[in-house]
């Protein structure tokens, strides 16, 4: 059966302007052209069998995060507006070192500072809408492969890894990944693995399953020494109680090539066969690509063929999630090499 992705236009309603970089307010990397490149080349490479999803399934959501993290993404907008913001929701105010960590403000402002983890990320009237139509795609994704698919691609947008089970942040809303782990635990699959091979660690994959050993959460990223989201992401975060040992994290320094990358993705393989996963989510983002403009490893485009090859050696059921990548020109071509690499190992 050939590879099945899903996808739904409605990524188009997040589109904000603006995105704090260096200083300044740029138009945000994360950006709806993204995915019509990837869509482009699903169809090029002869990927046609794409289709919509039926709406998001809110309650495994619900179940897994915070209920009043999605209560406050869903009504943020209107609130924002309520108090007469004139512009996007950008977060001037979080809780810092001292102050109270678990007070959930009143006031929209302090509101938006509580459930969010990095300021560069604006919401907008339709970020709510979007990011369910997000998580949507990768629930179709999910189940198709619990139909009895080997195998299908959500083209989430916008992405899911940095977002813990209550904070926003890292161009993430809803953590698709996670959500869909946790469907595929409730379906049956007694272990569950989710790889993440976008440039930037999955603090928020990380973070929804570090006390449980029943998900596994491996992660190749820039170290956090050098790289967002900087505080996280450190070799010795293994899991806690229940989760010690389940989670993995290769950090690795600016300049990382695919010789060194590879041998780091094989580890994790390695690890999540001998841990005796039923299932994988792929957390699939390609800025590890060497003209990424936001990360720094080295990859080259043949490398993702490589890749996608050797993570369908573990021949598990697999759920890929779009995450990252944006050297847009090459988002496209960077992404359907994986899943081409995948098809045909
Ligand atoms: C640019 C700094 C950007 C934020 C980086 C966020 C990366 C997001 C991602 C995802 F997959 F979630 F989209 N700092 N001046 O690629 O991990
Ligand atoms: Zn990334």
């Amino acid at each position: 059966m050939p590879l099945k992705t899903f996808y739904s236009e409605n990524h188009r309603l997040h589109f904000p302007q603006a995105e704090l970089s260096g200083g300044q307010f740029v138009t945000p990397f994360e950006r709806p052209s993204r995915v019509e490149y990837v869509l482009n080349r699903l169809k090029e490479r002869g990927f046609s069998d794409i289709e919509k999803p039926a709406e998001a399934d809110l309650e495994p959501a619900r179940r897994l995060l915070d209920p009043g993290y999605l209560d406050f993404l869903q009504t943020a907008w209107a609130d924002w507006k309520a108090e007469g913001m004139a512009g996007e929701i950008i977060a001037a105010n979080v809780p810092a070192r001292g102050m109270h960590l678990d007070r959930v403000p009143a006031n929209i402002d302090g509101k938006v500072g509580y459930y969010c983890h990095a300021s560069e990320t604006a919401m907008t009237a339709g970020t709510w809408a979007a990011a369910c139509s997000s998580l949507a795609s990768a629930q179709a994704a999910q189940r198709h492969v619990a139909a009895g698919a080997s195998a299908a691609f959500a083209l989430c947008r916008p992405p899911g890894h940095h977002a813990t089970r209550d904070q926003y942040g890292g161009y993430c809303f809803l953590n698709n990944a996670a959500i869909v782990a946790q469907m595929m635990r409730d379906g049956g699959a007694d272990r569950v693995a989710v790889l993440d091979v976008d440039f930037h660690h999955g603090n928020g994959t990380q973070d929804i399953f570090y006390g449980r050993g029943d998900v596994l959460f491996a992660s190749l990223h820039g170290a956090p020494q050098d790289a967002y989201p900087y505080f996280i992401g450190y070799a010795d975060e293994t899991g806690k109680g229940d989760g010690d040992g389940a989670n993995i994290n290769y950090p690795m320094p600016p300049g990382t090539g695919y010789a060194v990358w590879a041998e780091a993705l094989e580890n994790a393989i390695a690890r999540i066969g001998d841990w005796g996963a039923d299932a994988l989510v792929l957390s699939l983002g390609v800025d590890a690509y060497k003209e990424d403009p936001i990360s720094f490893f080295k990859l080259d485009s043949p490398d993702f063929i490589d890749m996608g090859q050797r993570i369908a050696r573990l021949s598990l059921p697999t759920v890929i999630c779009m995450e990252g990548g944006y050297a847009i020109e090459a988002v496209g071509i960077n992404t359907v090499n994986v899943l081409e690499g995948f098809e045909n190992a």
